[in-house]
């Protein structure tokens, strides 16, 4: 724990210094405030007090594949979410507390933890704040922020795809200086921190208003609250060729639907879609955050996405759909009656990025999760150029793409991303796309058919067990780990087991190493099979399943998807015991 030196801390640092130079213009173009602000310590003096509050741990902090996740009313227990703030501020140096960055994706009980966040944050002595306008900022925009004001770390609030309100649920995430998720050893210190937490500490002020973009200082910490899609659609208009793709729009042949799904992207899809691309203005939909999400699963698949879909898929379907979650980091693309697979998504991004003007030096290298269908290892093979593959969660990529050893990587569970910030980014795969089309002048069904022509279909679904018994979704994968040995080899009708393993991770560059990410089986043909557990959800355990088959011949590129991936769910039941386990007969979601 380090002693608490809030009013000592010094304000002088050269990068506080640089900082706010430059920032004085950017964030208040106007001039502040202080005199009248009812924050000004100078005026207020005795509203600046700060508590130092006791606590005792909670044994549950401990972060999964992103952050911290849990019901919203465990977060709401008194000193659940300072404890757990205060575990990351203890994690940071006080030298090294300069800027710090807070925002969410608007759902339930982001404005209030964000008022505890601030109070907290500057009693812990960080010497400048930015928060989004009402406390939103997608995960993107974040990493954008980071990585733009060199802040030290950031703050998401979110449980990205999972539902919200009061019933729903809530969390938090660290980013650091890269921009980019919390690598293991940090969450595992953070964990650590939390586990011994005797008190934390937070300014006694009234609640900030975050409703207009404006400058304060609480105590000796400056605290702007900044447009949160500015920084984020500068980037995107740098890295995609904007004059192109609004000649898409221009044309008034082109449609296009995005849905936000009343979660972060509404005002940052508003922005560059419709004002800055000139899209008409009924393009984005459901485009207002909620705290709710509007009673949706703000999760962008076939599923979740029904609005979205059954449009794309009617007579009425525009010529491309896109969607993205919570907190803005995934995608799902469907051209007209066409659903792009992420991890085709990916492969398609990989053999054409060279058409896109900001990436026109081509590929580094590509990395995928373990999961993530092999779509995209051919591309990168036919290129000459490295596939690296991690383990599930964006955290991963962030040595691979800091040391330069990849310029693209992406999930099979909607994301997608490249070395512009490091976190996945859902508003730009769809400007990704938009550029590709707007390029290539092909509607995505073409694009991506004839992709497979070139380098093969992989067939690729991934069924989720949700909301099992943990006990025994620990069973069975503690008993299917055992049978490994004697998996190998064995004969499935006309499938063969050539290789099984426990999936173990050497990162390249920190040479750290995580195990049981996954337990994989391949097949002679090429086809997969991987199971592993969720790391995000909040209730009982979630199983997934991952299935892939190899198909090179293009007479069987139409094929029904489940139907080709059939045998390979039954093999799966039988090596696994899905049914006796679960107590399930079939997947709760199919992506
Ligand atoms: C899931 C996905 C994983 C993704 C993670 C965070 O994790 O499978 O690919 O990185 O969510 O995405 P898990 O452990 O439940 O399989 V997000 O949009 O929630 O930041
Ligand atoms: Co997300």
């Amino acid at each position: 724990m380090p002693s608490f030196r809030f009013l000592s801390s010094a304000c002088n640092s050269k990068i506080y210094a640089q900082y706010s130079a430059k920032k004085m213009d950017l964030f208040n173009p106007v001039g502040m405030r202080l005199e009248s602000h009812p924050l000004d310590m100078n005026s207020r003096p005795e509203r600046m007090k700060v508590n130092k509050i006791a606590t005792k741990p909670f044994p549950d902090q401990k972060p999964g594949t992103s952050g911290l996740r849990k019901k919203v009313r465990v977060f709401q227990q008194p000193h659940y979410l300072e404890n757990f703030v205060q575990s990351i501020f203890n994690c940071l140096p006080e030298s090294e507390r300069g800027m710090l960055i807070v925002g969410g994706d608007g759902r339930y009980h982001n404005r209030q933890a964000i008022q505890v966040i601030l109070k907290m944050a500057a009693a812990n002595g960080f010497r400048h704040i930015l928060v989004g306008r009402q406390g939103l900022l997608s995960t993107p925009a974040m990493s954008v922020l980071i990585r733009k004001y060199k802040a030290c770390g950031g703050i998401i609030l979110s449980a990205s795809h999972n539902p919200g309100g009061p019933e729903g649920d809530f969390g938090i995430k660290f980013n650091t200086t890269n921009g980019g998720p919390a690598p293991e050893k940090l969450t595992e210190a953070i964990y650590q921190q939390s586990l011994a937490i005797e008190a934390y500490h937070i300014l006694e002020i009234e609640d900030i208003s975050l409703d207009e973009i404006d400058s304060c200082t609480l105590g000796r910490t400056r605290l702007d609250i900044i447009d949160p899609v500015e920084d984020y659609a500068e980037l995107m208009s740098r890295l995609f060729d904007f004059g192109r793709i609004k000649t898409l729009f221009d044309s008034g042949l082109f449609r296009m639907v995005f849905d936000a799904m009343h979660a972060v992207t509404g005002p940052y899809a508003k922005e560059i879609f419709e004002h800055r691309l000139k899209a008409p203005p009924d393009t984005v939909i459901n485009a207002v955050p909620l705290e709710d999400f509007g009673g949706g699963h703000p999760d962008p698949n076939l599923q979740n996405a029904q609005e979205l879909t059954s449009l794309m898929f009617s007579g009425e379907a525009p010529d491309f759909g896109a969607a993205s979650d919570g907190d803005g980091d995934r995608n799902m693309v469907l051209g007209r009656h066409f659903f792009v697979t992420p991890s085709d998504s990916l492969a398609v991004m990989a053999a054409n990025i060279h058409h896109l003007p900001g990436y026109h030096s081509g590929l580094a290298g590509v990395a995928r999760s373990m999961p993530t269908s092999r779509a995209v290892d051919r591309v990168a093979e036919s290129l000459g150029v490295e596939c690296y593959e991690t383990p599930t969660g964006w955290k991963f990529f962030g040595n691979l793409l800091d040391s330069h050893k990849i310029t693209l990587c992406g999930e099979e569970s909607f994301g997608a991303g490249s070395d512009h910030i490091r976190e996945k980014d859902g508003i730009w795969a769809v400007l990704f796309w938009l550029n590709l089309i707007a390029v290539r002048q092909r509607p995505v069904s073409e694009i991506v058919q004839q992709h497979w022509r070139r380098f093969g279909r992989h067939y690729y679904s991934r069924h989720d067990y949700e909301e099992i018994e943990s006990t025994m979704a620990e069973a069975l994968m503690h008993r299917l780990a055992e049978q490994l040995h004697t998996l190998k080899g064995r004969q499935f009708g006309e499938f063969r087991i050539s290789e099984c393993d426990d999936f173990s991770y050497t990162d390249p560059v920190d040479h750290s190493i995580s195990s049981h990410q996954g337990l994989r089986f391949l097949f002679d043909d090429g086809s997969r099979l991987v199971f592993r557990l969720s790391g995000t959800g909040t209730r009982g355990a979630t199983l997934r399943l991952y299935l892939e088959r190899y198909l090179a011949d293009p007479a069987r590129h139409n094929l029904d998807l489940q139907q080709t991936l059939a045998p390979l769910a039954a093999i799966a039941d039988d090596i696994a015991q899905i049914k006796k386990y679960t107590g399930r007969d079939k997947p709760s979601v199919i992506t």
